[in-house]
């Protein structure tokens, strides 16, 4: 994670194609690598099993703790994602989390469970552990979706702290993005690292979670894909999960995370659902400046992922084993580029 973060640092916010290209040394095509995963079937005897978006090997850890003690897919998936909301060096997620233009840093988070319960809350301050405050929303209130204000003082009502989640090196940041942002939306603004979780217990129910600070320097009340069911992560204990990191706009329009259950449930395998999804953004949408990627599990143990531009990156993990795993993609990344990581 610390030399994609350095390689982000040194990079144009908006060079989204290049996004994490420095750390891919796979060369083969989409096609090549879909093939690639389909062969990666987790056999059912090595349940539990944790799959996450990016390298977030420590919730993988997590998630996987509660689960080998006989815990619940769900509280499997809150334990692991709370690891990069407290971690003030993640950038996208939590406590540290990159703000908004105001300089505002604001939560979305989501939670479903095997029952096809959900809870979720949105454009949240103050609180560095939105996903614990969306399975209170799910497990306390007859709603799905809290917002802002009305989710802070819900969070502060069930005994959450009211904190500064703006850290001193992501303001350090936003000030000098200030320096040259124009006020304006600049849509390919983005910084990646939102963790979308899924997770199958040892009794074989499934659950997923999604946590993020969303786009660095969003404008003021912009919510994006990660809290919305169905967008940013979708469960269905009959078929399996999915999940999607990027520019929340895109999943959105597509329904993204649904739309991947629901091509499963067709019977596609989840690497291949993963690319129908990304295809239809593809086919419907500019996507040469943005990323998306998706991962899925299905309920035999089988995972797969796609993304738009090569560079994105998932955590498997059994009791056995934790493995980094380089996502399928649409669009080769054009070249190597130099970071201090390489050196
Ligand atoms: C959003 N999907 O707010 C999130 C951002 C993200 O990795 O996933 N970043 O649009």
């Amino acid at each position: 994670m610390a030399s994609r973060r350095k390689f982000i640092k040194n990079t144009s916010l908006g060079s989204l194609g290049v996004i994490g290209s420095s750390l891919i040394n796979t060369t083969c095509s989409a096609e090549e690598s879909i093939i690639e995963d389909k062969k990666s079937e987790v056999n059912l005897t090595t349940k539990p099993i944790v799959i996450s978006t990016w390298n977030n090997k420590k919730a993988n850890a997590a998630a996987m703790a509660k689960l080998s003690s006989g815990g619940k897919a769900i509280d499997g998936v809150e334990a692991g994602v709370r690891v990069p909301e407290g971690d003030p060096f993640d950038r996208s997620v939590g406590y540290g989390g990159r703000p908004d233009r105001d300089g505002d840093v604001t939560l979305d988070a989501c939670i479903m469970d095997e029952k096809g319960n959900c809870g979720a809350v949105c454009f949240l301050q103050h609180i560095k552990h939105p996903i614990s405050v969306a399975r209170r929303v799910m497990e306390k209130t007859p709603h799905v979706l809290l917002a802002g204000e009305g989710a802070l003082a819900f969070a502060l009502e069930n005994g959450f702290k009211k904190e500064n989640l703006l850290t001193e090196e992501s303001r350090l940041e936003w000030e000098e993005w200030k320096v040259d942002s124009k006020y304006q939306p600049i849509i390919n603004i983005e910084n990646h690292d939102t963790i979308g979780m899924l997770a199958i217990d040892a009794k074989g129910d499934i659950s997923g979670a999604c946590t993020t600070s969303g786009l660095a320097y969003k404008m003021k009340g912009r919510v994006g894909d990660s809290p919305i069911i169905g967008a940013g992560l979708y469960i269905d204990n009959e078929v399996g999960g999915a999940t999607a990191t990027g520019m929340g706009e895109a999943v959105l329009r597509s329904v993204g995370s649904f739309l991947v259950v629901e091509l499963m449930r067709q019977g596609m395998h989840p690497a291949e659902a993963c690319k129908e999804a990304v295809m239809r953004i593809i086919r419907k949408q500019d996507f040469k400046e943005i990323q998306v990627g998706y991962i899925a599990l299905n309920k035999k143990g089988e995972y797969g992922a796609f993304c738009i531009h090569e560079g994105f990156e998932y955590v498997v993990s059994t009791q056995e084993e934790t493995v980094l795993k380089q996502s399928a993609f649409h669009v080769k990344a054009k070249k190597k580029k130099k970071t201090e990581s390489d050196q």
